[in-house]
């Protein structure tokens, strides 16, 4: 007896999960040439982001953090994988119940990847051939495994000498002799999964789209700007260690998007629509675009996912055209009073009007960030950045249109989901050294941090020990109010426990609110508590 005689249930699952892998590679070698969007796991991971109710996307953001994805596609792939053992198993006992369900999977995996936003009916076929292939494994490996003892089951379920159950040709060289099914299972499983490694690797090297937007990215010399921004001062930045840097690196700054799969975006064919209640609309080309006069100011972007104390803030330099200015060569028409932005994954935004007219405010179709083009991950040819609004209501990166409609016409992604369709940001502050739950030594500590209160300007921070009064933070300087501001406090520690807490008030004199807000439906509000030992 074989370890198939004894143990077929296990071998016949672990084909299930063989043959859904190597379809798997199968589907990304053929998205390789459709369109890296189609890739099976990618596009249905992004229904299921669609599909996943609200609270349980903050919990995940709150929880996961950037790590958000990378969970969200481990967990896809271990449901996945418990379902095509199930599948192999099933395809012994009962064929072909376990091909149908491999192939209904399917069924439902290719039409999430065909009517995603941007997608084509095209994006249906990856993931068809790959379950063509994975059931067409399936049978063949689980056809190894029938021997006679499985002829006799008086069920007649599994007759492995009847060609009619399609167990293909191993079946019947290996039905006959007990001991050259376990060889022809490895056989037929292992070929099959070293197929699978060079789709795999196939698909990675064919993936030419990406590698070439990068190569374009690369190339692209930006031009120099009209209007230079104001030199950060030295005293911006207080050189604190565990103090957010005033600028933040293009490496550090925060991701937040739906996309599972950074879009790759051909800067040769990428335009920019103004659409909409506009009377004359138009588009513009990167080459357009980078022709017109580009200005640079610097601002601080925040997600309203961000809680109180959180880090998904970052202040860069951004290199852009004013969205007023497209604006005003579109004509806008009377009664309009919100742009809708689109990217090129059919994300939306839900933009005031009257923000991006405002001639104040340095609203920005940028396309550099920190002295280089955007990387791919923060927008890559072209993004939106608006002063004083949370990222989801302003800042579509990949954007490839604005709308000009209304609020009652048009709701944008976020909107439909339970955010509020205004996100202005609120009055926040952090304290970012000394970390919670650290120990530092008694004496002279020095407290740091961040706040921030976009287009307004912080005017003070002030820290408090314990239910102690509040004092005065030293306040850095700052090259104007889009961006944040960095604090410090110079604090006579003294040894035991002890609780800080930070508040900002803004340049209207408006101060920090200590009513705690979670970050739906409209940011998070309430004072940062640090709590630390002194020894
Ligand atoms: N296309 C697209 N743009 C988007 C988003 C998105 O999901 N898709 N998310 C927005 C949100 S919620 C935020 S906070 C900012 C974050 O920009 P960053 O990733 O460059 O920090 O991008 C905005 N632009
Ligand atoms: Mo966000």
């Amino acid at each position: 007896m074989t370890a198939s005689r004894r143990h077929p249930s296990l071998l016949a699952a672990l084909a299930g999960v063989v043959a859904a892998a190597v379809g798997f590679a199968v589907a990304e070698l053929v998205a390789a040439f459709v369109a890296p969007g189609a890739s099976p796991l990618f596009a249905a991971g992004a229904g299921v982001v669609d599909v996943v109710p609200a609270p349980l996307k903050e919990w995940a953001i709150a929880t996961f953090g950037t790590a958000d994805k990378v969970v969200l596609l481990g967990t896809m792939g271990v449901v996945l994988a418990a379902g095509a053992a199930l599948a192999g198993w099933l395809e012994l006992r009962r064929p072909p119940t376990g091909a149908v369900l491999l192939g209904a999977v399917g069924a439902v995996g290719a039409v999430v990847a065909a009517t995603r936003p941007g997608s084509s009916p095209a994006w249906a076929l990856p993931t068809l051939v790959g379950v063509a292939a994975a059931v067409l494994l399936l049978r063949a490996e689980v056809g190894t495994l029938r021997g006679p003892a499985e002829v006799a089951r008086p069920d007649g379920a599994a007759r492995a000498d009847d060609p009619a159950s399609g167990a293909g040709p191993w079946t019947a060289a290996g039905s006959g002799r007990p001991g050259l099914d376990r060889r022809r299972f490895l056989l037929v499983t292992g070929l099959a999964a070293a197929a699978g490694v060079v789709a795999l690797a196939t698909s990675r090297a064919v993936s030419a789209g990406s590698r070439a937007v990068t190569a374009a990215r690369e190339a692209l010399r930006l031009p120099a700007p009209s209007v230079t921004a104001p030199a950060v001062p030295a005293g911006a930045d207080l050189g604190v260690p565990g103090l957010a840097p005033y600028v933040t690196p293009n490496d550090d700054f925060y991701r937040i998007d739906t996309a599972l799969r950074v879009p790759q975006v051909d800067p040769d064919t990428w335009t920019l629509r103004v659409s909409g209640l506009v009377d004359e609309p138009f588009e513009l080309t990167l080459a357009e675009l980078l022709a017109l006069p580009l200005v640079e100011h610097h601002l601080t972007l925040t997600c309203v996912s961000n809680s109180v104390g959180g880090d998904l803030v970052g202040n860069a330099l951004w290199l852009g055209y004013p969205v007023r200015e497209l604006l005003a060569r579109a004509g806008v028409q009377d009664g309009a009073d919100m742009v809708l932005s689109t990217s090129a994954d059919g994300w939306t935004a839900s933009t005031p009007l009257e923000v991006l007219q405002d001639e104040e405010r340095a609203c920005l179709l940028a396309v550099g960030m920190n002295g280089e083009p955007l990387p791919a991950e923060h927008g890559f040819p072209a993004r939106l950045v608006v002063p004083g609004l949370y990222g989801y209501v302003s800042a579509t990166k990949w954007v490839t249109e604005l709308e000009v409609t209304t609020f009652a016409d048009d709701v944008a992604y976020w909107s439909t989901r339970g955010w509020s369709e205004r996100g202005p940001i609120k009055l926040a502050s952090r304290i970012d050294t000394p970390r919670a739950s650290t120990s530092v030594d008694a004496g002279e500590v020095t407290v740091a941090g961040v706040a921030w209160a976009q287009h307004t300007g912080i005017e003070a921070v002030e820290v408090r020990v314990d239910d102690g009064p509040w004092e005065t933070a030293t306040l850095a300087e700052t090259v104007g109010p889009d961006t944040w501001r960095q604090w410090s406090y110079a604090w006579d520690a003294d040894a035991g426990d002890h609780r800080l807490t930070v508040r900002a008030t803004d340049a209207d004199g408006q101060v920090q609110t200590s009513d705690v807000a979670a970050p739906a439906p409209d940011g998070a509000s309430g004072w940062h508590e640090v709590d630390v030992r002194v020894g």
